[in-house]
């Protein structure tokens, strides 16, 4: 079977969708794009495929069996929404929404669709050492867990990112990714923010403290102008013993005087792997497997939970989690 994709956004992400599809995927084609910028559209296109003008139109073009979604964040919930009522799984990128309005109404039009077509991208689930975290976790092979502590760095982020976009953009994986390591929901939050860097005096580094409904304690750095790269840490501390990712590319050089790794420079790189994994197996689940990967479901809590880190970013307080309970029809899936 080949499942022939339209992507919707030709920027950074929408680009290495594109180019994983064509080299990486066996079963599958890319077909359509659409960007607003017709240049980058013709770019990502080549001569292969179709270019839409308008993201509506290609989601309906009948010689598109599957959508990518890659477009500004603004877009994902109303572009999703039109994917489901068309029948057709759609592969979103995070956040699945602006606001909680949006994401409650993805989770309820895929309920009255009758079946699973939407996976948010929170590519972090199909990297080998969350993979590995969430197998202990789950076998207790380490007894049980007691922290999950996380680093996000970004080398130099955008000059419009605020504070508020750092928890809905860069920490709301984080969010998802604890959920799917520890294999529960979070039911507080608070958020402390440290002084600004000099480099990004409209910005602060925040410091996110979750805690699961069971008692474990998930600490998330946030911080997008590390400068030196872009950096992603994890440590599961167990009750006896602990996992750590290795960030490692597998070469290490001895040159200039310094003995080490290179540092990825971004998101692209440093998960290079687990971007071509999602889409493989979300190619295999529309061939009759199992979607592997965030469930609308999964976008929706992870969109409540960033809103009560906003508001415990905002009070200083600590917030309550409340995402209430998970449709059946999301059970059923596993
Ligand atoms: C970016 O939008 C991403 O999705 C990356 O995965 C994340 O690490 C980065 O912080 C975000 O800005």
């Amino acid at each position: 079977m080949t499942v022939r994709f339209g992507l919707v956004g030709c920027g950074v992400m929408g680009s290495d969708h594109a180019r994983i599809l064509r080299s990486d995927i066996a079963g599958a084609e890319l077909v359509a794009v659409q960007d607003k910028d017709w240049g980058r559209a013709k770019r990502v296109a080549g001569d292969r495929c179709r270019i839409h003008a308008d993201p509506e139109q290609l989601i309906v073009d009948p010689g598109v069996d599957a959508i990518v979604i890659a477009s500004p964040d603004a877009t994902h919930a109303p572009l999703t929404l039109a994917a489901i009522a068309a029948g057709k799984p759609v592969l979103c990128e995070k956040p699945m929404a602006s606001n909680l309005d949006e994401a409650r109404s993805i989770v309820d039009a895929e309920i009255a669709a009758g079946r699973q077509l939407v996976q948010i991208g929170f590519m972090r689930r199909f990297d080998p050492g969350y993979r590995a975290m969430r197998a202990a976790v789950k076998a207790g092979t380490l007894g049980n867990p007691l922290f999950l502590h996380c680093i996000h760095r970004n080398a130099v982020g955008p000059d419009y990112v605020t504070s508020d976009l750092v928890l809905a953009n860069s920490s709301v994986h984080e969010i998802d990714i604890s959920r799917y390591v520890l294999g529960e929901d979070h039911a507080r939050v608070r958020v402390i923010r440290a002084r600004s860097s000099r480099k990004a005096p409209n910005r602060q580094p925040l410091m996110m403290v979750l805690e699961t409904m069971s008692g474990v304690v998930v600490s998330v750095e946030a911080f997008l102008d590390a400068q030196y790269g872009y950096d992603v840490q994890g440590e599961l501390v167990c009750e006896e013993g602990t996992l750590s990712l290795d960030p490692h590319p597998p070469v290490r050089s001895r040159v200039g005087g310094s003995d080490g790794h290179a540092v990825e420079t971004d998101w692209v790189g440093r998960f290079a792997d687990a971007y071509r994994c999602q889409l493989r197996d979300f190619v295999a689940a529309l061939d009759g497997g199992r979607f592997l990967g965030s469930s609308a479901w999964d976008g929706y809590v992870a969109s409540l939970t960033a809103e009560a880190a906003l508001r415990a970013l905002r009070t200083g307080e600590t917030i309550a989690v409340e995402s209430g309970d998970r449709p059946a029809f999301y059970d059923a899936l596993g």
